[in-house]
């Protein structure tokens, strides 16, 4: 695997550490999702794509909202072992905060669809405007420090 020179750092962040193990796992798993053409790069329109599909298994009920419920639902069906679980969980449960922008306790269509609009932003490290594997796995594996665009309005 081409990071695991990059990521066997100590502690945490060691490519041993099953719980790091597990997220580079997953987020591998996510970046090989959303590049449909497979060429290693993740585009806005790629990543639109995604959360395009991903909306339709997400409202579970087709009423063109995603509840809390949905989403933990859908994305409890994944997970597998109990400690990324808990880490996996309480970030499912933030992101879900994250994208209800209105505050209504729902997701809808527009608001699951937002952050494809910056997605190249916030995980373009080298700022060529295009997203690497390398760049995606870097900034879920604190790597490279968050880039805070969602707390900027
Ligand atoms: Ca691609
Ligand atoms: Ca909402
Ligand atoms: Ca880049």
């Amino acid at each position: 695997m081409m990071f695991s020179g990059q990521l066997s750092a100590n502690g945490f962040f060691a490519k041993e550490n099953p719980v790091m193990k597990s997220l580079v796992e997953k987020a591998n798993a996510h970046f090989d999702a959303m590049d449909v053409d497979k060429n290693g790069i993740v585009t806005e329109q790629e990543s639109l794509l995604w959360r395009q599909n991903r909306f339709k298994e997400l409202d579970a009920n087709k009423d063109g909202i995603i509840t809390e419920g949905e989403y933990m639902g859908f994305l409890g069906r994944e997970l597998k072992d109990k400690i990324t679980d808990m880490i996996w969980r309480r970030d499912v449960r933030k992101d879900f905060r994250r994208l209800d922008r209105n505050l209504d306790t729902k997701v809808s269509r527009k608001e699951w669809l937002a952050p494809s609009f910056w997605f190249v932003a916030l995980y373009d490290h080298d700022d060529n405007k295009e997203v690497s594997r390398e760049e995606f796995i870097g900034s879920m594996t604190f790597k490279y420090p968050p880039r805070n665009i969602l707390s900027k309005d």
